[in-house]
């Protein structure tokens, strides 16, 4: 089962499953514009099971948990956008805090045999780094955003559940990852959407926020592959997935310039409007247990990231 189905992890997650002979239940919020319910599944076909459920109806997660029994659960629900959390604080803490223990609940009654992977963040570390330059399981957490503080409360809800009741559940710390189905309004895919635009002759500008924040970016294909791992572990434990390297987002945008041949200077602008009430300025996360332990690791690159998106977003816009 998987919970968020319709995001860009959980479309992935769903092929990954579906390809290795999994039954998979999809669990997708409703949405008023039908087409974009499913616009990530579609192409799964009838294969891939679907059923309305939202993580703050705690009885529409029961009676599905009830009536499908998975055995293994991945919960990618999420109010996954970290400036609109400033926005919607109260929703995201309930959706991404709150539900994880709710969800705990449900499995620790009806299913407690199930595994659960919970989906955690690189947010969560905030303005913590340890002194070589890296985050890694063992460095403290500081978040900057309520989209992290409702991110460490799901987090440790999972660690406190696995500790007093013997649960199944584990945490993956994923650090930024991307892909062609990543939406329009974070980063990567605005950046990316637009240079293409421009390089069409369709706009002339880019505006973004903070331009010297740092991230370590991966492909979410990878990523969805390092939550399996993590769920068929032998043992329940957290991992950090990352790739290990970091760029600020004036080098990110760069590269994607330099791959249209277009100039930083004659289109990127800032405006307020994009900058965060805090930002998180670093991010570059040590995924070396994630790599020997599950013996994961990233096929794509920045590179071979940036071009799947520009042949994507150029055959789109
Ligand atoms: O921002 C800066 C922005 O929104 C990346 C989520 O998946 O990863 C993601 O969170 C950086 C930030 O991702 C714009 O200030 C500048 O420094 O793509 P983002 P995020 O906030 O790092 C973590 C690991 C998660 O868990 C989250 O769910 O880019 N930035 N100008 C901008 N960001 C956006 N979105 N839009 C701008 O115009």
């Amino acid at each position: 089962m998987i919970v968020g189905a319709a995001g860009q992890d959980g479309s992935y997650l769903a092929e990954s499953l579906l390809a290795q002979g999994y039954e998979v239940c999809g669990v997708i919020r409703r949405n008023s514009v039908a087409e974009n319910q499913d616009s990530r599944l579609g192409h799964l076909g009838p294969g891939l099971i679907t059923e309305y459920g939202d993580l703050l109806d705690p009885g529409s997660l029961d009676g599905l948990l009830q009536e499908y029994q998975p055995q293994e659960i991945y919960n990618l629900g999420a109010q996954s956008h970290v400036q609109i959390s400033f926005e919607v604080p109260t929703y995201t803490v309930l959706t991404n805090g709150v539900a994880v223990l709710n969800l705990l609940e449900l499995v620790r009654k009806h299913l407690p045999d199930a595994r659960l992977y919970q989906a955690s963040s690189s947010e969560m570390f905030g303005d913590s780094v340890d002194g070589d330059g890296f985050q890694r399981e063992s460095t403290p957490m500081n978040p900057v955003s309520p989209y992290g503080a409702a991110k460490l409360l799901g987090f440790n809800a999972a660690r406190i559940y696995r500790a007093s009741y013997g649960l199944f559940v584990a945490n993956g710390i994923l650090f930024n990852h991307e892909s062609p189905r990543r939406g329009s309004n974070f980063l990567t895919s605005k950046v990316v959407k637009t240079a293409c635009e421009i390089a069409k002759g369709r706009k002339t500008g880019l505006e973004l926020g903070n331009l010297d924040s740092m991230r370590d970016w991966g492909h979410s294909r990878d990523y969805v592959n390092a939550m399996q791992l993590i769920l068929r572990h032998e043992v329940a434990e957290d991992f950090v997935v990352s790739s290990g390297a970091t760029l600020s987002v004036r080098e990110f945008v760069q590269k994607v310039f330099r791959r249209l041949d277009l100039e930083f200077d004659e289109h990127v602008s800032q405006n307020p409007k994009f900058m965060r009430p805090n930002e998180l300025p670093y991010l570059r996360g040590d995924s070396s247990k994630a790599r020997q332990v599950l013996g994961w690791s990233p096929q794509y690159d920045i590179e071979s990231l940036i071009d799947e998106m520009v042949d994507h977003w150029m055959g789109r816009v």
